[in-house]
């Protein structure tokens, strides 16, 4: 499907640089400051995973709209679609079986037509696929039957074959295994079993790939999860190697969790690894990145740039990849809220005047450390970010886009009013 890409009118553009032309001024940026500030936004390239193409919904209810990619294929042209129109994406998460590969060479074609690459590959143990001999309904990698932990090592080891064929590099390992009443489970066994299981599955990754290892405090199991929480995540990342490290899902947090200090932590002791950007009021919700909490998100950007501008920090490169599912908004026009909301948290995390902010915080200026950093949180940052956008010939406004060019009337003409895509 191809997109219209350029075309402001002028007032847009009379507004547009007038905004550029306040944010210069409001920050004192300096034309390289503001040039280097453009460069860093553009940097920020987010993951879209496959698995979040289509309406997701609730065990209560699912409303697709339709134009759902079908296939491996149908979801790369989707999220190729996202990078001409954000140029904040530039690779897709794979989640296996859901989108095993059939014709290698065409999705290979397929993937830098649209200038992508693959992102990282997920194992699922947290369903029985068809034919499996045997059940993970207690478990996977932490099961207290060997033959079970072993056909859950192969599957991740099987799902590293998958991704070494489309160049992957990373694979993300989240555990639905725990248990639902107390008694169930041995902790103490369980983490020891997990440990092993981890590291066969680290030892057979090619030694130039990394392991991200995902927490979450609860859901599927309702009473513990053998990963529940960072400081879990991080000792198993240990137990593991240097090349196993901590993902963030900033959904997997229990109400009121200081998520900024945990990555803070992560990247003190070097070993963040990445993150699963999605918005949440009370658990798992998967919502849109930033329409809940954006001063959190904001917040978590100032560690990671305050890190990154810090060379006492030795932590690796930080994967940042989109983990959300779509109920009332349409997936495109939701993954583009994300996109844009993550860049926009960074624009301003960008203008953080960390030098006065470090010296108020010696002389323990409580206010003028929070003036600091609010003076940069409520900055309008979105011309630094459409501006990032069209300098890689993005559109100046996606959505807009999206909806004038009726994108999504184009996939149920050509996909159908009832295509599913699979996922969450
Ligand atoms: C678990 C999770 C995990 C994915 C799944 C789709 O809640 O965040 O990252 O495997 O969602
Ligand atoms: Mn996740």
């Amino acid at each position: 499907m191809t997109i219209e890409t350029t075309g402001m009118e002028a007032r847009q553009i009379q507004i547009h640089q007038s905004g550029l032309e306040h944010v210069k001024n409001a920050h004192q940026l300096t034309e390289t400051a503001f040039n280097q500030l453009i460069g860093a936004i553009q940097s920020l390239q987010v993951a879209v995973p496959s698995w979040a193409l289509g309406t997701g919904g609730t065990r209560f209810g699912r409303f697709p709209e339709g134009g759902e990619p079908r296939n491996l294929e149908e979801k790369i042209e989707d999220v190729g679609l996202l990078r001409k129109l954000t140029q904040a994406t530039n690779s897709v998460s794979l989640h296996i079986p859901w989108d095993i590969p059939k014709d290698i060479a065409a999705i290979q074609q397929l993937l830098s037509s649209q200038g992508l690459t693959i992102d990282s590959v997920n194992y699922n143990t947290f369903q029985d696929q068809p034919g499996q001999p045997l059940s993970y309904k207690f478990g996977s990698l932490c099961h207290t039957d060997n033959a079970i932990r072993k056909q859950a090592v192969d599957h991740n080891i099987e799902v590293v074959e998958h991704g070494k064929l489309l160049n992957s590099k990373v694979l993300t390992v989240w555990l639905a295994d725990g248990s639902n009443f107390p008694g169930q489970h041995h902790f103490r066994r369980a983490f020891s079993r997990t440990q092993d299981s981890l590291r066969q599955i680290y030892e057979a990754m090619p030694n130039d790939w990394t392991m991200l290892i995902e927490y979450k405090p609860y859901e599927p199991s309702f009473y513990s999860m053998v990963i529940p929480d960072w400081g879990t995540s991080f000792q198993l990342s240990q137990g593991c190697g240097d090349r196993a490290h901590v993902l963030v899902d900033l959904g997997h947090h229990l109400p009121n969790t200081n998520i900024e200090q945990i990555v803070a932590r992560l990247l003190h002791f070097g070993r963040l690894g990445g993150f699963h950007f999605n918005g949440s009021q009370y658990g798992d919700d998967d919502l849109t990145t930033g329409a809940i909490k954006p001063y959190q998100l904001f917040l978590i950007f100032h560690e990671l740039a305050m890190g990154a501008a810090d060379a006492t920090v030795k932590n690796p490169a930080v994967a940042y990849m989109i983990d959300a599912s779509h109920n009332l908004k349409d997936p495109l026009e939701d993954l583009i809220n994300s996109l844009e909301n993550i860049r926009t948290a960074y624009a301003k995390a960008l203008l953080v005047d960390v030098k006065a902010l470090g010296e108020a915080q010696q002389q323990n200026d409580v206010v003028a450390c929070e003036q600091i950093l609010q003076r940069a949180f409520l900055a309008d940052v979105r011309p630094l970010v459409a501006e990032a956008r069209m300098r890689n010939e993005g559109v100046f406004d996606p959505l807009e886009s999206f909806r004038s060019q009726k994108v999504r009337a184009g996939l149920i003409s050509r996909r159908g009013k009832k295509s599913v895509a699979t996922g969450l």
